[in-house]
């Protein structure tokens, strides 16, 4: 196991559409592993292997709280059958540290993917686990959050973001915010 290095907007990784996962074999088994590792130390509630710079279509996700038992989910070449209702939701990204802002997505979604053995699932989720499945699925498509913010924050955390890559992330995030 070890924790990869999580890119950062506007590192242009983000953006690649990534390529279906053909064999589940040890290297995609470790990539989970690893992906499932850097989540939790970041900590996050899901992450998508676009963020760490691997372009395959593979997610994880926990959306369980403190008190709840870890509820890993690992989702493999994922499809968003139906999407339903609208929600707007205050989400974070691991690609933009210290960014909080409202994104609006369907309220409930059925997904079917692959888990780790290789067999098909479907999954119909609602709440934080429906706006995170939307959210790491966008990552496969090179899609960010900022892509579903009114123009006028897009433009401020975009420029945010800029700023902090030009410091050479040096000083602590909290000291601009
Ligand atoms: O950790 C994360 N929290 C979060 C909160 C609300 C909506 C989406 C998310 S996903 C994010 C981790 C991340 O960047 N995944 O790509
Ligand atoms: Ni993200």
């Amino acid at each position: 196991m070890a924790i990869r290095t999580i890119l950062h907007y506007p590192d242009k990784r983000l953006r690649e559409k990534a390529q279906p996962v053909t064999v589940i074999d040890d290297e995609i088994r470790k990539l989970a592993e690893d992906m499932a590792e850097t989540m939790y130390a970041a900590p996050g509630c899901g992450l998508a292997a676009t963020q760490i710079g691997v372009p395959k279509r593979l997610f994880v996700i926990d959306t369980a709280t403190q008190d709840e038992p870890s509820a890993l989910r690992v989702f493999i070449n994922p499809e968003i059958l139906h999407r339903e209702g609208d929600t707007t939701w205050e989400e974070g990204c691991l690609s933009f540290p210290t960014v909080h802002e409202e994104v609006k997505r369907a309220a409930r979604v059925k997904v079917r993917a692959l888990g780790l053995d290789g067999k098909p699932f479907e999954l119909e989720a609602d709440g934080l686990l429906a706006v995170a499945i939307q959210h790491e699925n966008d990552h496969l498509d090179g899609t960010l959050m900022i892509d579903r913010m009114s123009m006028l924050k897009r433009k401020m955390v975009t420029r945010k973001m800029e700023k902090r890559a030009q410091r050479g992330y040096k000083d602590q995030d909290e000291a601009s915010t």
